[in-house]
């Protein structure tokens, strides 16, 4: 089902004026509102009145996550606190979290549209009952699917993630249509599913939007084969606006970008220049409509390639191919989004370790296992297990209370890790990527 007819289906033109008028308003307000954003200006000597239309959307300077950093935690926002109702946040490179914020316009007439486009795109219509997964709280995955399934006019199941015995016995008795989750805790559920002796075909569950971490076709396939769904990638990043940036529809053939909200483009990540159709670059969004938090050029360090043939669904907005990778170091771990440098701070806070480690990110069947192996300096190591195993548990509790996941942490010996003359190697994703 489309959602909204009228602009999913817009012509080409007509797009193009809208999105100009769009941006000529964003671009002045970030001026005269975000003293960052408005110094970058200036020192190129460009002013609003030199940003007309799309045409000169290259000539804006980029932002990139350092500077919602260095304005931490609010000073980004183009809006009062008054006008701010929402906050969220991500990780970011070190210890501090990203965090944007969102006026009652962009959670209700932005967000909850967009998510509301993405649910239409698995074929959500309100009669249908969304099961949503994804974790509510400073994560935007949950409240953002939340919003738009009940813009949908759709019923909303807000039970979050884990306890997923509990989550198979809810969609069992309410009769859950659709599943939003990410890819690998589909895959989970399925195999505590077999393991209670109930096939998860048997469930009505139609369809699942599946999304915040990387995945392939091939985990599609089989997600598919085993839960008998129709299994769409949806992507969003918070700093955009949480999920709804893009989603595919049932054509599968490259996610459909909300670009009367959040406009792409691609880019050459060493120099910045933005380039054509169909080659793969990085992956840069300006939000036109967003109030509180309209990030301009906003470098997402995700890598894909937009496409503009056009759609079996009818949808006429560009389309973005599946992200295949990051041009940063950033892991993503059962949905949260890690920076090895996160782990590194914890280790070199904690006396006893030397600054050697490797961080091993696996698979046990659907989820992802983080593994982190850190040397122990020689006198400690020479000690009685017990003052070892106290740090391996203070290790562990840090790295869970900064990440927000579990790590088994392994001790080694004094020079057990690999020596690099070079750059160090210290992650080693064994997990497959195409
Ligand atoms: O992950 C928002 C989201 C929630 C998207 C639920 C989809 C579903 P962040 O925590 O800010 O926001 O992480 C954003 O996650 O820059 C990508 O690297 C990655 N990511 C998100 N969706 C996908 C996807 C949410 N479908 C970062 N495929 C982004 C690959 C994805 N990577």
């Amino acid at each position: 089902m489309i959602f909204n007819e009228k602009l999913e289906t817009m012509g080409p033109e007509q797009l193009r004026n809208l999105q100009s008028e769009r941006l000529r308003a964003t671009v002045r307000r970030m001026y005269d509102r975000v003293a960052p954003y408005r110094k970058k200006m200036d020192a190129i000597g460009l002013t609003p009145g030199d940003i007309r239309s799309m045409d000169d959307l290259s000539k804006l300077p980029f932002t990139v996550k350092d500077d919602l950093r260095d304005a931490y935690p609010f000073g980004m926002f183009a809006e009062p606190m008054d006008n701010i109702v929402r906050v969220h946040s991500s990780s970011g490179t070190t210890g501090k979290p990203t965090v944007v914020g969102y006026t009652h316009y962009d959670v209700h007439e932005i967000w909850a549209e967009v998510m509301a486009r993405t649910i239409g795109c698995a074929n959500g219509t309100p009669q249908d009952i969304v099961h949503v997964a994804y974790g509510y709280g400073l994560f935007t995955g949950g409240l953002g699917v939340h919003y738009g399934a009940e813009r949908l006019g759709a019923t909303v199941i807000p039970i979050s993630g884990g306890n997923t015995k509990r989550q198979i016995m809810i969609m069992q008795d309410f009769g859950s249509t659709i599943l939003a989750c990410t890819p690998s805790y589909s895959l989970y559920i399925a195999d505590v599913c077999d393991e209670m002796g109930i096939r998860f075909r048997d469930l009505k569950i139609k369809s699942a939007i599946l999304g915040a971490e990387p995945w392939t076709n091939e985990m599609r396939d089989e997600i598919e084969a085993r839960l008998g769904v129709l299994a769409i990638d949806i992507y969003g990043l918070s700093e955009i606006i949480g999920p709804g940036v893009s989603s595919e529809c049932p054509e599968k053939c490259g996610l459909h970008v909300n670009e009367d909200h959040f406009y792409p483009e691609i880019i050459d990540p060493e120099t910045g220049k933005v380039l054509p159709d169909g080659q793969r670059g990085e992956l840069v969004f300006t939000c036109i409509t967003k109030e509180a938090l309209p990030l301009i050029r906003y470098r997402t360090r995700d890598i894909s390639a937009l496409s503009r043939g056009k759609c079996g669904c009818g949808r006429t907005f560009v389309r973005m191919e599946r992200v295949s990778g990051r041009t940063d170091d950033m892991l993503i771990i059962r949905g949260v989004n890690v920076f090895p440098s996160q782990i590194e701070s914890v280790l070199v806070a904690i006396e006893g370790t030397e600054p050697h480690y490797e961080i091993v990110v696996d698979k046990s069947g659907a989820l992802d296992e983080l593994e982190i192996r850190v040397e122990v300096n020689p006198a400690l190591f020479s000690d009685e297990v017990k003052g070892l195993e106290a740090l391996r548990d203070k290790i562990q509790n840090e790295i869970e209370s900064v990440l927000g996941i579990t790590a088994a942490v392994k001790l080694v010996e004094p020079r057990a890790i690999a020596r690099s003359e070079g750059k160090a190697k210290r992650v080693i994703d064994k997990r497959k990527m195409q």
